[in-house]
């Protein structure tokens, strides 16, 4: 027999469920099937903590709750996915913050460039209070988020040359994400920024509509970029969080164990994902190097260039996007390099 979306309104909730399976939770849950989607591969550490969010609702639920996965944007992009949500016509979707700046305007913040120096600085930020904030402006967008997991930090590849200095940005093509903050901060780079879907970037590059792209190591690797650029820089220029979302309207029929049910499972399997993802990136770069990529460092004067360079862009959008919560997070981040 087939597992039913069970829609949640009259006497469904009467529906008797098996007592004691696995818990407490568990007979309180009714069969749904649960449609989530993603970007990105199976195999990126992405993939590999949706399914591990799969497994874990599985057991919690004591197989009531059944998550289907899909993957490498089957479903569409983050945008499309996201609006799938908040229409109900899809469960779960997990995209970067920034092509939701359109929605919640203040995720912008997490798209300034050089904010973040290492992972542990954006776990404190996300997992903190003003992580929490940001959150709390989704249901009104019709979505529901449990906590964020990690894309992690971005490196500029591109077809013509190393980039290492500001001077080396001039006149590039780049795609950027659909992110006010990151088409101005490209353009206050010298660099030409186009924005579009993630699942475009491959053709545009092949098709050389642009000249180079930027993400983590461990995506450039899982969707083959090294075939279609020539040059890695590690310009490590800014932390994209992904940010795990449930629609609103499905959220909304859950009883309340189903709910408790899928937020554990989501920071469970967000915890397993960031450890993957790191890893992964550190495997990625050696591999990206065997594959013939020319891999380049930014020095720590540059990068202070770099940074400077883009400070009237942070300035201008710290006004646009709340004074008070960029310095929250700033605060939060000069706290964790105290200790
Ligand atoms: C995948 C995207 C991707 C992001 C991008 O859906 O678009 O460049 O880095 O990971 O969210």
């Amino acid at each position: 027999p087939s597992l039913l979306l069970v829609s949640a309104c009259g006497g469904a909730a009467k529906t008797d469920a098996p007592q004691g399976s696995a818990g407490g939770g568990a007979a309180a849950a009714k069969a749904r099937t649960i449609k989530a989607g993603i970007g990105l591969n199976e195999d990126h550490p992405q993939g590999q903590g949706l399914k591990k969010f799969a497994e874990i609702v599985g057991e919690k639920s004591g197989g009531k709750l059944k998550v289907q996965t899909f993957f490498a944007a089957q479903l569409g992009d983050d945008l499309k996915m996201t609006d799938a949500l908040k229409a109900g016509t899809q469960e779960i979707t997990i995209p970067s913050t920034s092509p939701l700046t359109g929605m919640v305007k203040e995720f912008g913040m997490f798209d300034f460039p050089f904010v973040f120096d290492n992972e542990q600085e954006a776990d404190a930020v996300l997992d903190g209070p003003l992580g929490q904030k940001l959150i709390d402006k989704l249901p009104a967008q019709g979505l529901i988020g449990l906590g964020y997991w990690e894309n992690g930090f971005r490196n500029l590849t591109n077809s013509k040359r190393p980039v290492a200095t500001v001077d080396d940005f001039k006149g590039l093509k780049i795609r950027t994400l659909q992110s006010k903050v990151q088409l101005d901060a490209f353009s206050a780079l010298g660099a030409n920024p186009s924005p579009m879907p993630f699942s475009e970037i491959f053709t545009a590059l092949e098709s050389k509509t642009v000249d180079g792209q930027e993400n983590p190591l461990a995506t450039i690797e899982s969707n083959k970029f090294n075939e279609v650029q020539q040059y890695l820089s590690m310009t490590n220029h800014v932390y994209t969080p992904f940010v795990f979302l449930v629609s609103k309207k499905f959220w909304d029929q859950l009883t309340p164990d189903e709910q408790k049910i899928l937020k554990e499972a989501a920071v469970e399997a967000g915890k397993f994902q960031r450890e993957k993802n790191r890893e992964q990136n550190k495997k990625s770069l050696e591999n990206l190097k065997s594959k013939g990529m020319e891999v380049n460092e930014v020095t720590p004067e540059d990068r202070a260039k770099m940074e400077a360079a883009v400070k009237p862009v942070v300035d201008k959008f710290s006004k646009e996007l709340g004074e008070d919560l960029v310095k929250e997070m700033f605060a939060e981040v000069d706290k964790v390099r105290a200790k």
